[in-house]
C-alpha cells in the first residue's frame, strides 16, 4: 500500500511526487491522459524565483532548471511609449526563470520515472472513497478495474478534476470572480520580443512573450460576449497587435494556435477534507496576470510534501496547517493578479477607471517602494509555516 496517491500529473502533482520521492515517501501517481499529451500541453512560461528555490532546496535544480534563461526586464508600453522595469534588480537579485510549462512537466516526469516512480497514465473513472477514515481509490484502465488503499490522497487534478468534487458541497466554501475581460491568445511562428512585452492603451491590453527562439505567444484583450476574435482574419489580428503594441513594424508570421482565455478567479476553502489535500488548480484558479498559476501549484506541492512527510513520521501539525498556509499565499496572489489586471486593461472603457489605472502605472515608475513591492510579488513570496496573523 503506498503512503500517498497523487491524482494528476501536472505541475502540482509532479512536483509533489518528486519531493515525496526525495523524502523516501512511497507514492503512486494516477494521470487521466497519456504521456505525450501531458508532456506537450503548452501553458505557463515563467517559473518565479520562489519556485526555482523549491527545486534548488530539493536538489532538483540540475534536472529542472538546466539551461533555463533568467528573467531580466519587463517592458510595459503605455500608448506606445516604452518603460522598462528591472524587476529582478528591484527584488534584490531574485530572478525568475523562463521555463515553459511543458518543459518543466517533461523534466519532472522524466526525473520521477528515472527514480523508479510509479506513474500510471490513461486511467479512467477515478473515484475517491472513505476520505475521512481509510482512503482508497478505484479506477479503470486498459487492463481492467483497480483499487488502491493509501494513507493520504493528494488532489492535483486541476480545476476540472475529480478530487475537489469528491468533497461534500457543505464542507467547502467556493469563491468565484469574473473579471469581465476576455483574452484572445495566439501562438505564432514570429520572432520573440527582446523582453516580455505588455502594451497598455485605450484600445485594450496586448502582450508579446517568447515561446522559444522562433515562436511567440500574443495576447489581445477582447469583450467577451460581444465578439469572438477567433473569427478575426489573421491580418486583423496582426493590425490590432501592431496598433496596441505601438509597433507598426512588428513582424507577423503563421498563426499556429488560437485560443480564448477566461479571465476568472476561483478559490475553494479549505484545501483539505479528511485525508484528502488539494493542490494547484484543483483548489484555485488565478488570472494569468502576474504569471502565478503554475507557481502557486508548485508552492502548494512544496508545502504539502513537507507536511505529508512529517505526518507519516508521526507529526501532523504541518498537515493541519496546510490549508491555512496555502490559502494565505493564494489570496495574496489573487489580490496581486487583480491589481495588475486593473492596471493594464481597459476596464469597460470607463474613463475614471482608466485614470486610476494610469495613476497606478505612474506610481510604479516614480515611487521606488511601489516598484519594489511589485518586484517582490513577481519574485514570489514565501507563506512559510509559522507565519503570523497581524
Ligand atoms: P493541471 O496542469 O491542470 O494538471 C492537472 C492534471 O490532472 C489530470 N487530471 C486527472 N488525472 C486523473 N484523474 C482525473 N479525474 C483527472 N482529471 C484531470 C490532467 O490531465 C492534468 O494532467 O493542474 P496543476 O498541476 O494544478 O497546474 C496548474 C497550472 O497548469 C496552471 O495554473 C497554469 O498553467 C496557469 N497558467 C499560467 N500559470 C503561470 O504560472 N504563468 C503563466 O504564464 C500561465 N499562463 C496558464 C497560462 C494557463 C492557461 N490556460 C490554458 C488555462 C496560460 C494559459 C493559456
Amino acid at each position: 500500500m503506498p503512503d500517498v496517491v497523487v491524482v494528476g500529473a501536472g505541475p502540482a502533482g509532479l512536483t509533489l511526487a518528486n519531493l515525496l520521492q526525495r523524502n523516501a515517501v512511497d507514492c503512486v501517481v494516477l494521470e487521466a491522459r497519456d504521456r505525450s499529451h501531458v508532456e506537450e500541453r503548452q501553458r505557463a512560461g515563467v517559473l518565479d524565483h520562489y519556485g526555482g528555490q523549491i527545486f534548488e532546496r530539493a536538489g532538483l535544480a540540475g534536472e529542472v532548471l538546466a539551461g533555463a534563461p533568467v528573467e531580466t526586464f519587463l517592458e510595459l508600453r503605455y500608448e506606445g511609449e516604452p518603460h522598462l522595469l528591472d524587476a529582478p534588480a528591484l527584488a534584490g537579485g531574485r530572478a525568475g526563470r523562463i521555463v515553459p510549462q511543458q518543459l518543466l512537466v517533461r523534466r519532472l516526469l522524466g526525473t520521477f520515472l528515472a527514480g523508479g516512480g510509479d506513474l500510471r497514465f490513461g486511467v479512467r473513472d477515478v473515484a475517491l472513497h472513505d476520505l475521512t477514515s481509510t482512503p482508497s481509490l478505484t479506477y479503470t484502465d486498459a487492463s481492467g478495474s483497480h483499487r488502491i488503499e493509501c494513507a493520504y490522497v493528494a488532489g492535483c487534478d486541476g480545476f476540472h478534476g475529480v478530487s475537489r468534487r469528491s468533497i461534500p458541497a457543505d464542507e467547502l466554501t467556493t469563491y468565484t470572480f469574473d473579471h469581465g475581460i476576455g483574452w484572445y491568445t495566439v501562438l505564432a511562428d514570429a520572432p520573440p520580443p527582446r523582453y516580455p512585452l505588455m502594451g497598455i492603451g485605450a484600445k485594450g491590453f496586448a502582450a508579446h512573450f517568447a515561446r522559444g527562439p522562433k515562436a511567440s505567444r500574443f495576447y489581445l484583450q477582447y469583450r467577451p460576449g460581444a465578439e469572438d476574435p477567433r473569427a478575426w482574419p489573421d491580418d486583423v489580428t496582426w493590425a490590432e497587435l501592431r496598433d496596441r503594441l505601438g509597433d507598426p513594424g512588428l513582424p507577423g508570421g503563421v498563426i499556429t494556435e488560437r485560443e480564448i482565455v477566461e479571465m476568472r478567479s476561483f478559490v475553494a476553502e479549505p484545501m483539505a477534507y479528511g485525508r484528502l489535500f488539494l493542490a494547484g488548480d484543483a483548489a484555485h484558479i488565478i488570472t494569468p496576470m502576474g504569471a502565478k498559476g503554475m507557481n502557486l501549484a508548485i508552492a502548494d506541492a512544496d508545502v504539502l510534501a513537507g507536511a505529508l512527510t512529517s505526518a507519516l513520521r508521526g507529526d501532523d501539525a504541518a498537515l493541519r496547517a496546510y490549508s491555512d498556509v496555502c490559502l494565505r499565499r493564494t489570496w495574496d496572489y489573487q489580490e496581486f493578479s487583480r491589481w495588475f489586471t486593473e492596471m493594464v486593461h481597459d476596464m469597460d472603457g470607463d474613463p475614471f477607471r482608466r485614470r486610476l489605472a494610469k495613476a497606478r502605472f505612474d506610481r510604479l515608475f516614480t515611487n521606488k517602494a511601489a516598484a519594489v513591492a511589485f518586484a517582490d510579488m513577481m519574485a514570489g513570496v514565501s507563506a512559510a509555516p509559522g507565519y503570523r496573523r497581524h
